[in-house]
């Protein structure tokens, strides 16, 4: 018995506006499908951010079918819950998911629902992404949670608060995963983790199979991306890695002394890549005008897909007054501490309206945090 476990696809998600982007993330996509048809797995269980936005592009569409139609081919059973990329910011609308189950490609989970593996040996849980604001809730319908195997799957798309330990960013914390499952497939954070836990059961984080943003490029070149392959036929389940390799991305720091021969270097070594890699440059050094230093790139221009200054980090020209930071405090903190110590807000309310400024675009979210803040609820 084998399914595979992927997560976070994002798919039309177009990073940096490149169309080769959009496409390195269709393809990631489709090499799973195929690796899942090559190793014969039972299933496919995906933890959410299936795509990029809640209404995904026609082109994003067309790449899921086409996709789930060979799988579904191969008598492979596509097993998912939304993320919150996935989940309607309009009031009425309805999860992209539902495209898909319309046409009788996959199988949406929430706490009602859940779906059966092969005469009853494994059983799969999974509830939809739940916002920080309703976090009470989901730790209600967490705790009610049975299964009835001693094979059961629970999928989740949540911040887990040991992993993202930011304001707001987390929604429950490891030990509010209720007992008896034998591996928690967990969605959301971008980058692969994975613990076994005392009774033997297994918390896995499948990771994006993609570099989605630059702040996932240490967690690559560590452990890699692309999906799990979990063997249940023993007590304990295995679980297997499997690697894809992504079009790379790498931070590099060019110092504004050395220009010509930095970028050279830079040059030489990215030259051996299969795939022309994004840059993410670190400026130091002295300030640099900037049609001489955009000239100077320039020269990366045929080696590599695209480069940007991630961060400007040369000393800039003085009589500039100097602004102090907080280098211990988070953006959030900063809010937090503003609204609770200048503006007389109690802790809740203040995180309350962190969050309302969060989701701003969200008309469902932020009407459920307005209720809460005029005590509605
Ligand atoms: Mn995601």
């Amino acid at each position: 018995m084998l399914i595979m476990h992927i997560s976070d696809t994002h798919l039309g998600k177009r990073q940096y506006s490149l169309i080769e982007r959009e496409k390195d993330v269709y393809q990631t996509f489709s090499q799973l499908i195929d690796i899942a048809i090559k190793e014969h797995v039972n299933a496919i269980i995906h933890s959410g951010d299936l795509f990029d936005v809640f209404n995904p592009s026609n082109n994003a569409i067309v790449e899921a079918i086409r996709n789930l139609k060979k799988l579904k081919e191969s008598n492979i059973p596509f097993i998912s819950i939304p993320g919150d990329h996935d989940t309607p910011k309009r009031k009425g609308s309805v999860y992209p998911h539902y495209i898909l189950t319309e046409l009788d490609l996959i199988k949406v989970l929430d706490h009602k629902t859940t779906y059966v593996l092969q005469e009853n040996s494994i059983e799969i849980y999974g509830i939809p992404h739940v916002p920080t604001v309703s976090k009470i809730a989901l730790k209600e319908i967490l705790s009610s949670l049975k299964p009835k195997t001693n094979k059961s799957i629970l999928l989740l798309h949540q911040g887990i608060r040991q992993l993202l330990p930011y304001e707001s960013a987390w929604q429950i914390e490891i030990n509010d995963l209720p007992k008896g499952f034998k591996y928690y497939a967990l969605g959301h954070i971008h980058t692969r983790w994975k613990i076994r836990r005392e009774d033997g059961s297994i918390v896995a984080v499948a990771g994006s199979p993609d570099i989605m943003r630059e702040e996932e490029i240490d967690g690559y070149n560590k452990f890699g991306k692309g999906a799990y392959l979990i063997d249940f036929s023993k007590d304990e389940p295995l679980i297997q890695d499997i690697n894809l390799e992504v079009r790379p991305q790498r931070v590099v720091t060019i110092n504004t002394k050395n220009l010509k021969a930095e970028i050279e270097k830079i040059k030489n070594e990215v030259k051996r890549e299969k795939l022309k890699p994004l840059l993410h440059i670190i400026l130091q050094g002295d300030p640099i005008r900037k049609d001489f230093l955009n000239r100077a790139l320039s020269d990366l221009t045929d080696f590599v897909l695209y480069y940007r200054i991630y961060k400007d980090e040369t000393k800039q020209l003085l009589n500039n007054e100097e602004i102090s930071i907080p280098q211990d405090k988070s953006l959030d903190k900063i809010i937090l501490d503003y609204l609770i110590k200048h503006e007389g807000f109690s802790n809740v309310e203040a995180n309350l309206i962190l969050e309302l400024i969060k989701n701003v675009d969200n008309e469902i979210v932020s009407n459920e945090i307005i209720k809460k803040l005029v005590g509605l609820e």
